[in-house]
């Protein structure tokens, strides 16, 4: 049987970080895109002579050519640019736009039947545009951002309490920008509400440093953002589809109706398997969630109203 093949259109930071994520769990074959001449290739090459060191008989290559995604079954786009200290994600809106539209129309002639994951920001208006321009299925077309945000609102929590991230759960809704909802009154301790272990100042804190995260890497390393924690976010939700794992992930996809909100992608918990999200999972919010919600998804709006697809 075929291994599955992974097509990451973007050889970049997050995107090199992919291609040696799937090479070491072996989830399939790798085919990185990117316009720089020889960078994907070369990468590619490398990762392919280190394989023998972690018994990994995985394929990779680097092409320049769209034709060489053909037949992909997971399609994650990195394609864009990355912010620098002073820029918000907003600020990369036209240029990325530019590149999305290009990236799209290309997966929708070369790899039809892929299930899409965006991570270029801006991100709910990068994969809005990515389904619209492609036409492929809602289901088939989703957004990184929530797992990668949650995974920092977990990470502080078990930093700030001393404990194993195993045992911290937290979700973040929402917009992937500075106005995203960590929801509070959901996250817990080992079972034990999030609330009875940290203050209400403590938890806010650890909330505003979640939302502002992005922000605070780029300010760090000058060059670009975090490429790390991002690049695992998406390898996340790769494998929950290609092993039909059906996890339960907050990532932005196309709601209809859920939440209040028709018609854009934004950030809440759906479950991943097989058929690409298989369903959103709508959750009641008491009134102060509904209302941060509401306005994170303004922000969205207002940004994908902004564009001409
Ligand atoms: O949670 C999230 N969704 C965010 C997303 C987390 C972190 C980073 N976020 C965004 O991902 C970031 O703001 C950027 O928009 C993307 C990619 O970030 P990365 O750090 O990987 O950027 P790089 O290293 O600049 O890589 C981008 C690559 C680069 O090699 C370019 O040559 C390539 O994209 N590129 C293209 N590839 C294909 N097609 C076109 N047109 C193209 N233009 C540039």
């Amino acid at each position: 049987m075929k291994r599955p093949k992974i097509s990451l259109i973007g050889a970049g930071n997050i995107g090199g970080e992919m291609a040696e994520r799937i090479m070491l769990k072996e989830l399939g074959d790798v085919m990185l895109f990117d316009v720089v001449e020889g960078m994907p290739q070369g990468k590619a090459l490398d990762l392919m002579e280190g394989r023998p060191l972690d018994d990994s008989d995985v394929q990779l290559s680097g092409t320049q050519d769209y034709k060489d995604i053909e037949g992909s079954d997971v399609v994650i786009v990195t394609a864009g640019l990355a912010r620098k200290p002073g820029m918000s994600r907003d600020d990369l809106l036209q240029i990325n736009l530019k590149i999305m539209k290009d990236v799209a129309s290309n997966i929708k002639e070369h790899a039809p039947n892929a299930f899409v994951i965006v991570v270029s920001n801006p991100l709910d208006a990068m994969v809005y545009t990515m389904q619209k321009v492609t036409g492929f299925s809602t289901s088939k077309v989703v957004g990184m951002a929530g797992v990668l945000d949650s995974s920092r609102f977990r990470a502080f929590i078990a930093m700030e309490l001393g404990v194993s991230v195993q045992d911290v759960h937290a979700m973040v809704l929402g917009g992937h920008g500075d106005d995203m909802v960590p929801v509070v009154r959901l996250c817990s301790v080992g079972g034990i509400p999030l609330t009875e272990l940290l203050s209400a100042e403590k938890i806010e804190e650890i909330a505003k440093r979640t939302r502002m995260a992005g922000g605070e890497i780029v300010g760090l390393l000058k060059t670009g953002s975090a490429y790390f924690s991002p690049a695992a976010s998406a390898i996340e939700m790769a494998e929950s589809y290609l092993k039909d794992k059906k996890r339960i992930l907050p990532c932005a996809a196309y709601l209809n109706g859920e939440f209040g909100i028709q018609g854009y992608y934004v950030g809440v918990p759906v479950v991943i398997g097989g058929e690409g999200v298989e369903k959103v999972l709508e959750f009641k919010l008491d009134p102060e969630e509904e209302k941060a919600l509401q306005g994170s998804f303004e922000h969205v709006k207002r940004l994908v109203d902004s564009i001409e697809i």
